[in-house]
């Protein structure tokens, strides 16, 4: 890159030396360099083309990861270097974006970067949303709400001419789109993610500094918000108006972009196929039938078949709240004439399947189903993990698998190893290289690390990197949160949104156990610290109540000068990909403790598995899969089964209270009321979370909190042997290829979406 040197571009465009410059301006300088090298490559444009179409895209800071898949990382970083101007301070210029909520939002993050680092013609398609999810700070120990505006210039959205009129009843909205680029690892094309904006939109409604807003003020809120507040029904409304203004965008570019291409629109699954990521997009299936018929001249069988070859769907969770049912009447307000495509396809399957209530579209209640919609009228329906997608056919789903079978197909998610590995833990990815190459940046394949299985060298090696990551880890806490950790200590991480199945309270119940043995004499060898981070829904009081019970915790330990010196808990402000960036490469031990059956699959664990953290684990979601590449020997787990679990629900058969009486458990729980944390902490929050634990516990995390206890001590245990603990390490990093997203995205186009392609590795 001749021209494209940091030292050209700075001159050109601020006229002065590098020296000279800000990191703020350096900042801006990169991200021109970055632009300007991707206009270069030319945008993928085989005949058919992949939309991902989600509501969330988790994409993270985009600096580190553009500068790495151009293949320019080392050389900027040197030139920098050189000019006395570190790389990783002016990465701190760059504001994440937090388009996403968790797993499924970085999910597809993971999947853009896989498909275009294949070569396949694929876009991502989404809302461009003014403000991600909220920020979080910590006051009195409860979560406090800030919006988080990521649209400051210098953006790396660039804006197309494409707009689109989308019809709602009331009135007619019109749109924006913008892109971003999305670069593969070293390849000569791109591809795109295509954020739609609302033309009208208007920040200044929103109360000052809060997430306040006018929820009724459509044509001016309509992409200020991820996940805006829906638990009352102009909430719920504007939810309904955002998903649809995605898809009809959606629908309308996918259909131009066919005609270009000379489809004739009967042929459209030639030119496209849609991924839709879980149901937010869900809509999209009426959009096409209302688009195919009134404007391309297509009978409403004619396009009813179109859409059935084109729209694919993968399903994320089996959570109930979940999944989306809409009202009628609301649809019949907002959306008038997609609400009667939807009956119209709701009737098709009353008349296929007549009395079969369980598949039907619109229930009783007159609420539509998305996920039956999307099932009914797509061709293909994937979960995210082995058992995952078990339980969907045996259980959740049973009745489309029954009607279905060769619908149903499983693809256990990946991470992408660029940024999980490769810009995120520098020190790891070159040791590798040194010891077993660099094919593995291309194939993911590390099970090379099996040559230096007996290597005390190797051992002494992985330790002396994780002990790097921790001073990473600490210095960043220490700068931006104020929070000393000690770097000699197992860091014990559990890193993930708050939520009752993924059990957060069960790990702050054995924290409570640890200050219990600890007061007792029973000192750790090796000092613990154990961290947290995630966001709670605002609208989520238990889960508000669980963060409350970790921060009085972690007072309280801090307090306490018998306690202090072995045992240390925080709650990191505000988890985001860049946090996780720091956590992940800095973990011994990594939390994967969801109730069995309830964690679709997970992302995280794979990520620490790459980073060489050990994983406690119940067998959930891909933990399974984890846990049968690395042997049991290698991966810590607990607790009951999901076919237990699953048969505990279906018999109602799981008394909260029996778990609570047991003489292990009690003394645990009612620490919650105890007097030195009722001093301490919210007598509101901790009384609700202890009576909803004693009563009803419906994520159960009584009933392997036990076992969990026994099996962490163990773990803690094991530690004090490093050689035998380095063994397990090696043995996690090198089975992680398996969870590479390219492995993933490979799987859904030779099954699902046949694109062209040639999966070119270059050196
Ligand atoms: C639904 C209705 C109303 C309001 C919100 C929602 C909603 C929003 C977000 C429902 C679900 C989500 C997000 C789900 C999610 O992140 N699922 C995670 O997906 C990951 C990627 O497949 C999995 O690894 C995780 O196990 C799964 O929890």
């Amino acid at each position: 890159m001749p021209n494209n040197n940091v030292k050209s571009v700075a001159m050109e465009y601020l006229d002065k030396p590098i020296s000279e410059c800000t990191n703020q301006e350096l900042y801006y300088i990169l991200l021109k360099i970055v632009q300007r090298e991707a206009k270069l490559l030319p945008v993928n444009n085989e005949k058919k083309k992949l939309y991902y179409i989600s509501a969330e895209f988790l994409i993270g800071k985009m600096l580190s990861n553009n500068l790495l898949n151009l293949g320019i990382y080392d050389e900027v970083k040197a030139e920098l270097a050189a000019n006395g101007k570190s790389l990783d301070d002016i990465e701190l210029a760059e504001i994440e974006p937090s388009l996403g909520n968790g797993g499924l939002g970085r999910l597809a993050a993971c999947f853009l970067d896989s498909q275009a680092t294949l070569g396949l013609t694929a876009d991502g398609v989404g809302l461009n949303y003014h403000f991600g999810l909220f920020q979080q700070f910590f006051k009195f120990n409860q979560q406090g709400y800030k919006p988080d505006e990521w649209l400051i210039e210098p953006t790396w959205l660039t804006k197309s001419d494409v707009q689109y009129e989308v019809p709602f009843a009331r009135f007619t909205l019109t749109s924006t789109l913008y892109d971003l680029e999305v670069l593969g690892y070293k390849q000569e094309t791109r591809n795109r993610l295509r954020l739609f904006d609302l033309d009208s939109v208007n920040a200044d409604i929103i109360e000052k500094g809060s997430i306040s807003f006018d929820k009724t003020n459509i044509e001016e809120n309509l992409t200020l918000f991820l996940y805006p507040d829906d638990s009352d029904r102009n909430g719920e409304l504007l939810r309904i108006y955002q998903q649809y203004f995605m898809v009809s965008n959606a629908a309308q570019l996918i259909i131009d972009e066919a005609l270009e291409k000379g489809s004739n629109l009967h042929d459209l699954d030639e030119y496209a196929v849609v991924q839709i990521n879980d149901t937010h997009p869900a809509l999209i299936i009426p959009e096409f039938v209302r688009l195919l018929t009134t404007k391309h001249g297509l009978t409403f069988e004619e396009a009813v078949d179109v859409v059935s070859k084109v729209v694919a769907f993968t399903n994320h969770t089996i959570l109930q709240e979940a999944l989306e049912k809409w009202p009628m009447n609301y649809l019949d307000e907002i959306i008038p004439d997609v609400a009667n495509i939807i009956r119209g396809l709701s009737d098709l399957v009353k008349h296929n399947f007549p009395g079969n209530d369980a598949v039907s579209i619109i229930d009783n209640n007159d609420r539509a189903h998305m996920a039956h919609m999307a099932i009914h009228y797509g061709f293909s329906v994937n979960g995210v993990a082995r058992l995952h997608t078990e339980i969907l056919k045996n259980s959740e789903l049973k009745a489309f698998y029954d009607i279905y079978p060769e619908r149903f197909n499983n693809k256990t998610n990946g991470i992408t190893f660029r940024r999980w590995i490769m810009a995120s833990n520098h020190e790891l990815s070159e040791f590798l290289d040194e010891k077993i190459g660099r094919a593995w940046h291309h194939d993911a394949d590390l099970t090379g690390l099996y040559d230096f299985q007996d290597d005390e060298e190797v051992y002494q090696k992985l330790a002396e990197i994780k002990a790097t990551k921790k001073e990473h880890l600490a210095e960043h806490l220490r700068i931006t949160q104020n929070i000393p950790i000690r770097t000699n200590s197992i860091i014990d991480v559990q890193i993930k949104r708050i939520h009752e199945y993924k059990r957060q309270q069960m790990l702050a119940l054995y924290i409570i156990k640890k200050y219990q043995m600890i007061k007792a004499g029973q000192k750790p060898k090796t000092p613990i610290t154990i961290l947290f981070g995630g966001k709670a829904a605002p609208a989520y009081t238990i889960a508000q109540d669980i963060i409350h019970l970790i921060l009085t915790l972690s007072d309280l330990i801090q307090r306490d000068p018998e306690v202090r010196p072995y045992l240390q808990v925080e709650m990191v402000e505000n988890y985001n990909v860049t946090e996780a960036e720091y956590l992940i490469p800095a973990a011994d031990i990594s939390e994967q403790i969801s109730l069995a059956s309830k964690e679709a699959s997970g992302t995280g664990n794979m990520k620490f598995m790459l980073n060489g953290a050990l994983i406690l684990c119940t067998l959930d979601g891909a933990n399974v899969e984890i846990a049968e590449k690395v042997g049991e020997d290698n991966i810590y787990i607990f607790g009951r089964s999901s076919e237990e679990i699953v048969d505990l629900y279906a018999r109602n058969a799981y008394s909260a209270h029996d778990y609570y009486h047991r003489e292990a458990i009690k003394p645990i729980v009612d620490f919650i009321v105890s007097d030195e944390m009722l001093e301490l902490g919210n007598k509101e929050n901790l009384r609700r979370l202890h009576t909803d634990i004693a009563n009803k516990d419906y994520f159960m995390a009584l009933i392997d909190l036990e076992e969990f206890i026994d099996v962490k001590e163990q773990m803690y245990a094991d530690y004090e042997d490093q050689e035998a603990w380095m063994r397990k390490v090696l043995v996690n990093i090198a089975e992680a290829g398996y969870f590479s997203s390219d492995r993933t995205i490979r799987e859904y186009n030779d099954d699902i979406w046949h694109l062209e392609s040639n999966y070119q590795t270059e050196a």
